[in-house]
């Protein structure tokens, strides 16, 4: 870590309600969007570890209601967890530290917006499946996280990002993308491009039945990468899901699709090799089953029956979240090198083709289930 950094954390770390002395931290590279810093103080001839985070606020232009949102969530998800009897309850619900006066964030005079987390011990996160109990435990965890805020008014949460999942609006930002190709770099993706045209007629069938009020809207995560389950170090328990700043009212399916996404192909994100991504039926069905075991007794018919589909919707909707950043001068999402949304893009593409070519026998098993 550069030691400007750890100098800007030594200052970062004294406006929050830590009593230590902060001994070293690194940065953890996991997001897109935000900057992430696990460190270690000494608090009393103890080592205690925190998570300092750099908010992106050109991503979340109002960090105050991020964080009121956050602040909501994780007191009702611990009160819940109390009543339930839950043990071990500081690792299964995230817990943000106060600034001195207070706040649950800091805002510097350079305007940068801080927060911390107390650091979940023992717990683990991986960019792709292991194992299909991994997958289950993913199903698992988001489902119950659903369920805890089921009884969370929806109105008592903000809209931190406005049209977050919209695939007829994220459709529309690509096709202007296209069509203005400010970088040249349309000749690049010509591929892609045709592969996201071909499939426009799938981004209304959601919106369409949330504007009916034949999917209601719930409170959901709206950001179920696997990456952001914490699974025990030992038992491989799904102990607690993170990265709250886009929990505000959606639907169950977007988190559900996410999670098809994330964790039924054995590769990354921005894999290079297209032969080895693949949707997993092993893998989709234990994800279904975990999920179904938290999830299953408040989804309605028509949100289950559209399970498989939710997966192939949300694949798709990031690769077109991907190729637009790609085609808008790579401005929205972290790259590590050139060509690299265009590589998650394609990714995407491949996986959302894996989807359509074994749609019918995952709607059978989830049909039957
Ligand atoms: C971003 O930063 P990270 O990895 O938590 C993005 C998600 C995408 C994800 C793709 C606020 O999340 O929507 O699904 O990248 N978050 C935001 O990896 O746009
Ligand atoms: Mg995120």
């Amino acid at each position: 870590m550069a030691i400007y950094q750890e100098r800007q954390l030594q200052e970062v770390s004294r406006q929050f309600q830590i009593y230590g002395q902060i001994l070293h931290a690194e940065t953890c590279k996991i997001g897109h969007i935000n900057e992430t810093y696990s460190a270690t103080y000494n608090q009393g001839g103890t080592r205690v570890r925190y998570i300092h985070q750099k908010l992106n606020t050109g991503v979340f232009k109002d960090p105050a209601s991020v964080m009121d949102n956050v602040m909501r969530v994780t007191t009702h998800v611990r009160e819940k967890l109390e009543a339930r009897g839950s043990s071990d309850i500081t690792r299964r619900a995230l817990i943000v530290v106060p600034t001195r006066n207070g706040h649950p964030y800091y805002q510097s005079s350079a305007g940068e917006i801080w927060r911390t987390f107390v650091f979940l011990e023992g717990v683990q996160s991986f960019e792709s499946v292991q194992t299909p109990e991994q997958a289950f435990e993913a199903g698992r965890a988001f489902g119950d996280f659903q369920n805890l805020l089921v009884d969370l008014p929806a109105g008592s949460l903000t809209e931190t990002i406005p049209d977050f999942h919209n695939t007829r609006k994220r459709f529309a930002a690509f096709q202007q993308a296209v069509a203005a190709d400010r970088f040249d770099r349309v000749r690049q993706a010509r591929g892609e491009i045709s592969r996201a045209m071909a499939r426009e007629g799938i981004v209304d069938i959601v919106l369409k039945e949330m504007a009916a009020g034949t999917i209601p809207t719930r409170i959901t995560h709206n950001d179920t990468k696997f990456n952001n389950v914490m699974l025990d170090g030992e038992t491989g328990e799904a102990m607690c899901v993170v990265d709250l700043d886009t929990v505000m009212p959606g639907s169950a399916l977007y988190d559900f699709g996410d999670m098809v996404r994330t964790t039924t192909s054995p590769t990354l994100e921005d894999e290079t090799d297209l032969t080895k991504v693949e949707m997993r039926m092993p893998m989709f069905r234990k994800l279904t089953e975990g999920y179904c075991s938290t999830a299953g007794e408040f989804l309605t018919q028509t949100e289950r029956s559209l399970l498989p589909f939710a997966g192939k919707l949300i694949t798709f909707e990031l690769g077109l979240r991907f190729l637009t950043d790609f085609l808008s001068g790579d401005t929205y999402f972290r790259v590590h090198r050139p060509g690299h949304n265009l590589d998650r893009a394609r990714t995407q593409f491949k996986l959302v083709e894996s989807i359509e070519q074994q749609e019918s026998e995952m709607q059978k098993f989830v049909d039957q289930l």
